[in-house]
């Protein structure tokens, strides 16, 4: 039956069509998807708490909205992927068991703290800016509901970006202090997005195989380089810089370039020693501790719901 079940998956896959949760598909593609999809939902999950910390500090009440609404998106983002990442036979119990018990990974990004206000139009330009460009090919991913998900996560992002983007233009038109406030976000941002899209092709264990199941359509380096040509484009509108002087495009290969990045940084925020990696997991953790009296309840609610449909 395996044979028939690889035969059929190296088909679909051949035909750059999709693998649905019934269908058979070969261990390490359910591996893989499951680490992929779980992290990328801690991601979102982990992710609120950064701009949750300005809520409060919002400047008007329009911002506070906007603000609010956008964390509130992050949490379904995390619902739809941890829904997704279900369907390949993981409850959504183990994964969070996992997290808050530092052992699974989440977006290096989320490791870092947010200073000021203008930090809150940094993420939304840059970070979401950087989700998108990953996630966009993520849309094309062979496994149907990741794929499904990403197309609404995607749409939801791109009024992330474009708030960020106006809450910078706004700061870089203003004060002299707003323009400095926004300069030094962006300058505290920019390396730590460009570090999303992952190690250096050359130190990406898992690229290869994902690229031959049609998971990931580029590789991590590819994004970057298209990543970094948005923004510095982008940058001028601001009037704003870019804290590297290396950026060129590269006419000969077509390809942005860039300055060098930190990866020995990069590595400490994935053993978990990132600025604030203990300070997110504390809360993470607190949060579901808090959160067990729903559940309790919502299981005991369904529970009776069953019973009645039963008689
Ligand atoms: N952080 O072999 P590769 C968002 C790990 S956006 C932490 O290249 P792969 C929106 C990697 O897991 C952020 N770990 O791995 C938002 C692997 O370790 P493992 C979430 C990283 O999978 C905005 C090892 O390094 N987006 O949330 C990172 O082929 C604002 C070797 O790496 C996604 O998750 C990193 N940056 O490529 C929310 C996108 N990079 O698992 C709230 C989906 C690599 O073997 C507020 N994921 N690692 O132990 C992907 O596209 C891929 O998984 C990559 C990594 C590109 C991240």
């Amino acid at each position: 039956e395996d044979q028939a079940g690889q035969a059929a998956f190296d088909a679909i896959i051949a035909e750059d069509s999709r693998i649905e949760p019934r269908d058979w598909m070969p261990e390490g593609y359910r591996k893989t998807l499951v680490r992929q999809i779980s992290q990328h939902a801690h991601s979102e999950i982990v992710g609120m708490q950064p701009e949750a910390n300005w809520i409060t500090r919002a400047p008007s009440l329009k911002r506070k909205a906007i603000l609010m609404a956008k964390v509130q998106d992050e949490a379904g983002h995390g619902l739809y992927l941890y829904s997704a990442a279900e369907t390949l036979g993981t409850p959504r119990e183990k994964m969070t068991e996992d997290l808050i018990a530092g052992k699974a990974r989440y977006s290096s990004i989320f490791n870092y703290p947010t200073r000021s206000w203008a930090d809150m139009g940094a993420i939304g330009w840059l970070v979401d800016g950087a989700a998108i460009c990953n996630q966009v090919p993520l849309c094309r991913a062979s496994y149907g509901p990741y794929g499904r998900a990403m197309v609404r996560v995607c749409k939801e992002e791109s009024f992330h970006q474009r708030q960020g983007f106006e809450i910078l233009l706004e700061l870089a038109n203003g004060t002299e202090a707003q323009k400095q406030m926004a300069q030094d976000a962006i300058n505290r941002w920019y390396a730590p997005s460009l570090m999303m899209f992952g190690p250096p092709d050359d130190n990406s264990p898992n690229s290869q195989q994902s690229m031959k199941w049609n998971i990931k359509r580029f590789s991590n380096d590819e994004l970057r380089q298209r990543f970094v040509g948005m923004i510095f484009e982008q940058v001028k509108v601001l009037g704003l810089t870019l804290p590297d002087d290396q950026i060129r495009f590269n006419e000969e290969t077509g390809k942005w370039e860039h300055g060098p990045l930190d990866w020995d940084e990069f590595k400490e925020v994935l053993a978990g020693r990132g600025p604030c990696n203990a300070q997110r997991l504390a809360r993470r953790r607190e949060a579901h501790e808090n959160g067990a009296w729903v559940r309790e309840a919502a299981a005991a609610y369904a529970a009776k719901q069953a019973r009645k449909t039963e008689v």
